[in-house]
């Protein structure tokens, strides 16, 4: 019998739109040609050329592709993540590029900025011309900013920042940084462009995950700033974890993004490798762990697409986005695992993409919320209790 498709078992692509499909196709063309023939080597150097591929990216309408206006295509929910998941596939730094870029950094400035901060920073970074990072994590609070220490004291007509923040994306490559911190009127955010004095930024180092991701910490000492630095709509911590919605939301799609490519993977793996004498696909064993992967993409690429359409119709909520989060980064690592098996010693190598993935899926289940605190957000809908704190 012919083989098919993982996905064909769950007919998704019939969910789709024709645009959809197009924007899924070019995508995944963009990865094929440009990007997979680099990705082992990025990652093994632990370096990747953020402004080209910034500019790349812009120039397919990948960055902010969801927002409106002031230069971003204004696409639906589905087909971002469509977006995502093609990216994810190639490498999860890729899709943090992207993600932290449109669905952070400047979905802060779309949804809590004045008119003269979109008009600035917006057209150039839809272009990919400026890159932007977003600020929340400290060293001492990653799942709890609420009690973040970076505090922003008025001073005149002036804003003064002191603190510092960890594990930030783009942070070194970054134009602008949206910077969230306390202050008398509780949570404000802040553009801090890159070269304004007391604002650092240093690579972080040694990573084993996210090897084709800028990662940063960012110090902010005695930075002096305009009071049109703050971001006028954002008030309390609702406005970073408003922009965590979107990203997370990107999330969904794209972890199953990678999980397809470790599955594809192991089945072209698993049909061409001979163990005792017959194809290692014709093993029962085998057969069983292909099929419960199977079953797991399928119904995570079911969710997204659903949360995607929840979402276009302006309903979706952010339990609903710590679902899909917590559902398909959890199961889409299980895969990398389970696929890693499949392909014996070869899976530990960059010859293959799988461990690359696994390793990067690592900081997916960490970062945007880690699976801990999506499952507290799940156990709070149900039953009405905080269990954070
Ligand atoms: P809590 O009392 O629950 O809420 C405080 C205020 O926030 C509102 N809120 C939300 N608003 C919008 N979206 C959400 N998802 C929201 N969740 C809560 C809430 O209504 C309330 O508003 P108001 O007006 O009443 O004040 O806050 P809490 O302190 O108990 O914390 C809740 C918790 C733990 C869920 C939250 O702190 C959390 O999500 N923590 C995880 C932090 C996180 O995800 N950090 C990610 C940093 S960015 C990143 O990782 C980028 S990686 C990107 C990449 O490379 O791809
Ligand atoms: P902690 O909060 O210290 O958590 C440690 C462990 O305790 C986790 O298992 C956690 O789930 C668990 N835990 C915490 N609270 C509870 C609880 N109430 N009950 C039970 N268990 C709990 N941040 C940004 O702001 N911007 C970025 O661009 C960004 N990019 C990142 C890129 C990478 C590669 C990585 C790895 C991280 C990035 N982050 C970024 C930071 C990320 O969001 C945080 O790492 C994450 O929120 C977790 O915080 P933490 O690492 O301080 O862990």
């Amino acid at each position: 019998k012919t083989p098919i498709h993982p996905e064909a078992l769950f007919a998704v692509d019939g969910l789709l739109t024709d645009e959809e499909r197009d924007i899924r196709a070019t995508v995944r063309t963009l990865c094929d040609k440009e990007l997979r023939p680099h990705l082992a080597d990025w990652f093994e150097d632990g370096r990747i050329p953020a402004r080209e591929l910034a500019r790349r990216f812009g120039q397919l309408g990948l960055l902010g592709m969801h927002l409106k206006g002031y230069g971003c295509a204004g696409l639906g929910a589905v087909s971002y993540g469509l977006a995502c998941l093609e990216l994810e596939a190639a490498d999860s730094g890729l899709r943090s590029l992207v993600s932290v870029q449109g669905s952070l950094a400047m979905y802060a400035i779309w949804k809590y900025g004045t008119e003269e901060q979109k008009n600035e920073w917006l057209p150039a970074m839809a272009a990919g011309e400026r890159i932007g990072c977003f600020g929340l994590t400290e060293p001492d609070f990653g799942s709890d900013p609420a009690r973040m220490r970076t505090r922003a004291r008025r001073d005149g007509g002036d804003w003064v920042l002191d603190g510092t923040k960890m594990w930030i994306t783009n942070g070194t490559v970054a134009d602008v940084a949206v910077v969230w911190a306390q202050t008398d009127e509780g949570i404000r955010g802040f553009l801090v462009p890159a070269g304004t004095p007391g604002f650092s930024a240093t690579d972080i180092k040694r990573k084993l995950s996210l090897r084709a991701s800028v990662t940063s910490e960012l110090v902010l000492d005695g930075v002096r700033l305009p009071a049109s630095a703050m971001l006028p709509g954002a008030r309390g911590l609702s406005g970073p974890l408003g922009c965590l919605n979107e990203a997370r939301f990107g999330i969904v799609f794209g972890a199953m993004g990678a999980a397809l490519d470790c599955l594809e993977t192991a089945i072209a793996y698993a049909a061409d490798r001979e163990v005792f004498a017959r194809p290692l696909s014709s093993f029962q064993l085998t057969q069983q762990k292909l099929a419960d992967m199977a079953l797991e993409l399928g119904k995570g690429l079911l969710l997204a697409v659903h949360l995607g359409r929840l979402k276009e119709a302006g309903t979706l909520t952010p339990e609903q986005v710590s679902v899909g989060k917590l559902n398909n980064v959890r199961e889409a690592l299980q895969i990398a695992r389970t696929c890693r098996t499949i392909l014996g010693a070869n899976g530990v190598t960059l010859e293959y993409p799988v461990i690359r993935h696994a390793a990067n899926l690592e900081s997916v289940l960490t970062y945007e919320g880690t699976s801990e605190i999506h499952s507290l957000v799940v156990g709070r809908a149900l039953t009405g209790q905080n269990a954070f704190s």
